[in-house]
C-alpha cells in the first residue's frame, strides 16, 4: 500500500486528520494504520454518516411517533390464544426440519458493552448447576431438536448454525467452539461468518482516531447481517444446502428455542417471507424495541427511537398500545433473505448512537469525554421488515421464552447472568411439574412453581434440565411422573441426579 495514495484518498475525502500523527508512530504502527486506511472505502463512509445524521434528527421521532399503528390481530399468531393451532404448526416445522430446509443463524457480533466481559457473550457461564455456556445451551438444543424431527419423520436431518461474528468477536468464538468440539454438533454444519464495522465519527463527519495510530472501529449493526450474507457466500452455502428458510436469534436470551417449529410452522403456514416472534411488552421504559406499523408497513420502532410519552400510551385494557415487544427472534425465507442482499440492504440508512468515545486530540492526547461526542452506525436486523410482502407475528409467553442476559450482576439486577439463570430453573422447574413431578421441601411439605422469570423466589429451587433430553418439556414423564423431588434436581443423559431425602 503506498501512502501517497491514501493521503490523496483521505484528502478527497475529507479525513487528512487521520495522519496527522504519522511522524510520531514507529513502522509497524504506521503499517497497521496504512492497511487499515487501506481497507476502508471513505467516499462511502461519508455518504453513510450523511445519511444517517439527516434521519436521526428529532423531529423525525416525533413524526414517527404519530405514524405508528399496532399490530393487528390478522397478522398475529399467539401460543396462548390460539393454542388449537399449536400442534399443526409444530408439525409443519419439524417436517421442514427433517426434510433439512431450515436453518438457524445466530447473531453474535455484538461487544456487549453493558455485560462488561472481555469475551464472547455467547461463552458466558451464568452459573447453572451444569456450569453451560449460552453457546452450549443452543448448540444442544440444535441437537436435541434434529432428534426430535428424527424421530418423528424417520430420517436423518441436519440443522445448520450459521453464527454471524465481528472482528471483536470472532477468533475467541472459533477458538471456544473448537475447543469444545461443537458441543457435538459436526463442524462442518457450524459456519461462522463476520459482519463488517465501520469507524466512529464525531458529529461533523470526521472519523475518530481512538491512539495515534488507531481507528476507532465498531461492528455495523446487527443489521450488518445482510450485507455480510451476500460478501461472505452465505446466501450461496445455504442454496447449496437446499435451506428454505432461516430462524434468526440473538445470542444472549438464555430461553430461545432455537429453530423453534411451531414458529416455523405458524410462518410457513401463513405463507409468510419474514416473521418476529414478540412478547407482551408491559413496562414502558423496558429497553426493548416495538413491533408495529408505520405507514401500513412493518417496522420495530427501537427503545431508543420511541418518546416516551408513545412508549407509556395505554389502551382502554390498560395493556399498552405498542406492547408487540421486539426480542430479536426472526424468521426468513431465503428466498426473501436472497432479495434483501440484492436489492434492499443498500439502501438502507444506518441508525445513529451517540456514544461517549474516547479520542486523541491533535496533540496526541487521550481525551475520555464525559458527554457524548460522537456517533456509532449501524444498521438494524429488522430494517428490512417494510420490504416483506407477507409479514407476521408470533406471540409468546416471556417466562417461557424469553429473558435477556444484558447487565453484570452489579448493575441494576435486571437481565442479569441471576435473573437469566432463575428463568431458566423456573421453565425447567414448570416442565417437571407439568411431566407429574412434584417439588418438597427438606422437610416434605410441597413447594409451589414460580411463574416469574425476572423477579424470581428468594431462595428459587435449583433444576436444571439439558437440552439434550428434553427442547420445549416433552419426554420427561417416565422420569418424573408422581415423584418428588428435592432441590437441587439435575436431569440430563445419565439421568436424574438428586440429592438423598434428608440431606
Ligand atoms: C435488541 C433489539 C431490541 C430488543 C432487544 C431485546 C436490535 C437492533 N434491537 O436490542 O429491539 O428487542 O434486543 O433483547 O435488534 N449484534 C450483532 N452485531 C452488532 C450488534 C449486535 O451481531 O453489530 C447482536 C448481538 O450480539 C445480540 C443481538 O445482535 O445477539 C442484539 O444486540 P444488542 O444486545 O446490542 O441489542 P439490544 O439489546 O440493544
Amino acid at each position: 500500500m503506498d501512502i501517497s495514495g491514501v493521503e490523496q484518498r483521505l484528502k478527497e475525502a475529507g479525513q487528512s486528520h487521520l495522519l496527522h500523527l504519522w511522524l510520531e508512530l514507529g513502522p509497524e504502527e504506521q503499517a497497521q494504520l496504512l492497511q487499515d486506511l487501506g481497507s476502508l472505502d471513505f467516499q462511502e463512509i461519508n455518504r453513510f454518516f450523511r445519511c444517517a445524521m439527516e434521519s436521526s434528527s428529532g423531529g423525525e421521532k416525533e413524526k414517527l411517533d404519530s405514524r405508528m399503528e399496532p399490530v393487528p390481530r390478522e397478522a398475529l399468531g399467539s401460543v396462548t390464544r390460539d393454542r388449537e393451532r399449536l400442534e399443526t404448526w409444530k408439525g409443519i416445522g419439524l417436517r421442514h426440519i427433517s426434510q433439512n430446509k431450515v436453518a438457524v443463524l445466530l447473531l453474535a457480533g455484538g461487544q456487549g458493552t453493558r455485560l462488561g466481559v472481555p469475551y464472547p457473550k455467547g461463552m458466558y457461564d451464568v452459573g447453572l448447576p451444569s456450569r453451560k455456556s449460552l453457546f452450549q445451551l443452543q448448540a444442544e438444543r440444535i441437537l436435541r431438536l434434529e432428534q426430535l424431527a428424527e424421530q418423528t419423520h424417520q430420517t436423518k436431518c441436519c440443522i445448520p448454525w450459521y453464527i454471524m461474528t465481528s472482528a471483536r468477536t470472532m477468533a475467541a468464538t472459533r477458538e471456544f467452539l473448537s475447543r469444545h468440539n461443537f458441543f457435538g454438533l459436526r463442524k462442518e454444519n457450524v459456519i461462522l461468518f463476520q459482519q463488517g464495522m465501520l469507524p466512529a465519527m464525531d458529529y461533523s463527519g470526521k472519523i475518530i482516531l481512538e491512539a495515534k495510530g488507531k481507528i476507532s472501529m465498531a461492528p455495523d449493526g446487527n443489521g450488518g447481517l445482510y450485507r455480510a450474507l451476500g460478501t461472505q457466500g452465505i446466501v450461496g452455502d445455504m442454496e447449496q444446502r437446499g435451506i428454505e428458510c432461516v430462524h434468526v436469534y440473538g445470542v444472549d436470551n438464555i430461553l430461545v428455542k432455537v429453530a423453534d417449529p411451531s414458529f416455523i410452522g405458524f410462518c410457513i403456514e401463513k405463507g409468510a417471507d419474514c416473521g418476529a416472534k414478540v412478547v407482551e411488552k408491559t413496562d414502558p421504559a423496558e429497553p426493548v424495541g416495538v413491533l408495529c406499523k408505520v405507514d401500513g408497513r412493518y417496522q420495530v420502532v427501537e427503545y431508543s427511537e420511541i418518546t416516551s410519552e408513545t412508549a407509556e400510551k395505554r389502551g382502554p385494557d390498560t395493556h399498552l398500545v405498542f406492547n408487540a415487544g421486539n426480542i430479536t427472534n426472526h424468521f426468513f425465507t431465503l428466498s426473501f433473505l436472497k432479495d434483501v442482499v440484492n436489492l434492499h440492504e443498500p439502501r438502507l440508512r444506518h441508525h445513529v448512537a451517540r456514544k461517549k468515545i474516547p479520542f486523541v486530540n491533535a496533540k496526541g492526547q487521550l481525551i475520555k469525554p464525559d458527554s457524548p461526542n460522537g456517533i456509532k452506525m449501524e444498521k438494524f436486523i429488522f430494517d428490512i421488515f417494510q420490504f416483506a410482502k407477507t409479514f407476521v407475528v408470533y406471540e409468546v409467553v416471556r417466562d417461557d421464552e424469553f429473558s435477556a442476559l444484558k447487565n453484570a450482576d452489579s448493575q441494576n439486577g435486571k437481565d442479569s447472568p441471576t435473573t437469566a439463570r432463575q428463568a431458566l430453573m423456573a421453565l425447567h422447574q414448570r416442565w417437571v411439574l407439568n411431566a407429574g413431578g412434584h417439588f418438597i421441601s427438606k422437610t416434605g411439605t410441597q413447594l409451589p412453581a414460580v411463574h416469574s422469570s425476572n423477579g424470581a423466589a428468594d431462595q428459587p429451587i435449583i433444576c436444571e434440565i439439558s437440552p439434550l433430553v428434553s427442547y420445549g418439556g416433552e419426554g420427561l414423564e417416565r422420569m418424573v411422573n408422581g415423584k418428588k423431588f428435592c432441590s437441587p434436581l439435575v436431569i440430563d443423559e445419565a439421568g436424574v441426579h438428586q440429592p438423598a431425602l434428608g440431606e
